[in-house]
């Protein structure tokens, strides 16, 4: 009987069915009336990348949700463009998350300015989720067909204002490139990769007995950013938060800029979606221009972001013009653009295959294994993701690595079999950390197993 609930693309054995079924509970759990959270009780509002990953599955499920969570964020989305990394849910008490809605005290605007938002973003991935729910949206019959492409129009002119304030105004170095201002806007926030630019912002422990961290109270303090990361991270919203979130003259008078391999890859990468989506309405014109973009930011990913020395890409701290001497996953995920050069393309595939991030039967880590400081347990800072993993697997199809990209989908399903939908996973045991029941592990546990090819925009396209 389970069975039957698979889509036919799905192998039917147990094993499939079983992570399907969880996956889908997992999610039903989390909807939270017109959106969804990534776990009750650590995040109970909307996470602005998380709900395109979360899409991404619901599309295979419930393409109605997947549209509504999309359409939620965007209704959110700030005049000049930014999606706020989240949306606050005013159903949520303001004691069950920090920093939540009154601290961030951003301006209020449009429809959903009761909800409150915060004034930072996350790396852009709704356009790749957009073109994906689009895609699947016909398996669901012309019904769901019509309405896709209804939110496809809508979402259109929302993703283009997004790319626009990310490839402007936040193009804070001048070079090409889209500049984070918080490690929150990175998504990889506790990130070594941020460690060197950090210890440039002051860290203000009093600003603690001031504010109260809310995520102790549900998680292992072991896992979590310390208290000298947690007092930066306020300490910036702060110094962005004092001139209302404006990004003009920021790199003068913020102590972190910083440009982020991920997040720039991602941001090409949803030129590509929108060159897709633009074709789909009729629009070629602007289709041929999101390609130029590609393009260009892929270039300037290469000029800005690789070492020769390390043979991968690493993030800028703009203030200092350094790259940051951390490997971190996001150095590998530049694999996602079609058109990186080809030997930068062997390089990181030398990285990804080397001890550092080598794929066993786990997927690849965070962090460095063999760096002193990888740490098992501490977020972002050693465990394994499925959603970096879920991209790095993309790039591998991209570039035609199919037995690669077969193992790491393999590894990614066997791991959430095993050991739960959870937030993260320790990366020598596979046991599960953080969040027990995450959306983004469920909804991409169900994208794996649909295990579709190549993305329409890659090499050939
Ligand atoms: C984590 O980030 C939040 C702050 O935004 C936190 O640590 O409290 C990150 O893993 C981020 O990537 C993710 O979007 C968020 C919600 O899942 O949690």
């Amino acid at each position: 009987m389970l069975d039957d609930l698979l889509p036919i693309t799905v192998a039917k054995t147990e094993m499939s069915a079983e992570l399907w079924n969880s996956a889908v509970r997992v999610l039903d759990t989390n909807w939270a009336g017109d959106h969804m959270v990534p776990s009750r009780r650590l995040y109970p509002h909307q996470w602005s990348w998380d709900a395109a990953f979360i899409a991404i599955g619901l599309a295979y499920v419930n393409p109605t949700r997947a549209w509504r969570d999309l359409r939620s964020l965007f209704e959110a989305q700030w005049p000049d463009g930014r999606v706020p990394h989240i949306v606050f849910d005013p159903a949520t008490a303001e004691a069950d998350y920090f920093p939540g809605p009154a601290f961030w005290d951003v301006p209020a605007y449009g429809a959903r300015a009761a909800r409150g938002s915060t004034g930072i973003v996350q790396p852009p991935m709704h356009a790749i989720a957009a073109w994906d729910v689009y895609r699947h949206a016909a398996a669901h019959g012309a019904a769901c067909a019509q309405q896709a492409r209804t939110e496809l129009e809508w979402l259109y002119p929302r993703l283009v204002a997004q790319q626009t304030y990310l490839t402007g105004r936040r193009d804070l170095g001048g070079g090409g490139l889209a500049g984070i201002v918080h490690p929150w806007e990175s998504g990889l926030d506790n990130s070594p990769g941020w460690d060197a630019a950090m210890a440039n912002v002051p860290a203000d422990l009093t600003l603690l007995h001031t504010y109260r961290r809310r995520d102790l109270d549900v998680s292992d303090a072991a896992h979590r950013p310390t208290d000298v990361d947690y007092a930066r991270y306020v300490g910036l919203v702060l110094s962005y938060r004092a001139e209302r979130y404006s990004d003009s003259g920021l790199l003068d008078r913020h102590a972190f800029v910083v440009e982020c391999p991920a997040f720039n890859s991602i941001l090409a990468s949803a030129e590509l979606a929108l060159a897709q989506i633009a074709g789909e309405l009729g629009r070629p014109a602007e289709a041929v221009a999101h390609r130029d973009r590609a393009e260009r930011i892929t270039t300037a990913i290469v000029r800005r972001l690789w070492n020769p020395a390390t043979g991968m890409f690493h993030a800028r701290d703009v203030r200092t013009g350094t790259l940051t001497p951390a490997h971190c996953v996001s150095g590998l995920l530049p694999l996602m653009l079609p058109d990186l050069p080809a030997e930068h393309v062997e390089a990181i595939m030398t990285e990804a295959r080397s001890a550092r991030f080598g794929l066993t039967e786990l997927p690849v880590t965070s962090y460095d294994r063999t760096a002193p400081d990888f740490d098992t347990r501490r977020y972002w800072r050693g465990p394994i993701w499925i959603n970096v993993n879920w991209l790095l697997r993309r790039g591998l199809l991209v570039h035609g690595f199919r037995d690669e990209a077969e193992d790491l989908r393999t590894a990614m399903v066997r791991l959430v079999h095993r050991n739960g939908h959870f937030e993260y996973f320790h990366p020598v045991t596979g046991e599960g950390l953080g969040a027990p029941t995450f959306s983004w592990t469920a909804a991409l546990s169900l994208d794996l197993l649909a295990d579709r090819s190549v993305p329409a925009y890659a090499r050939a396209a």
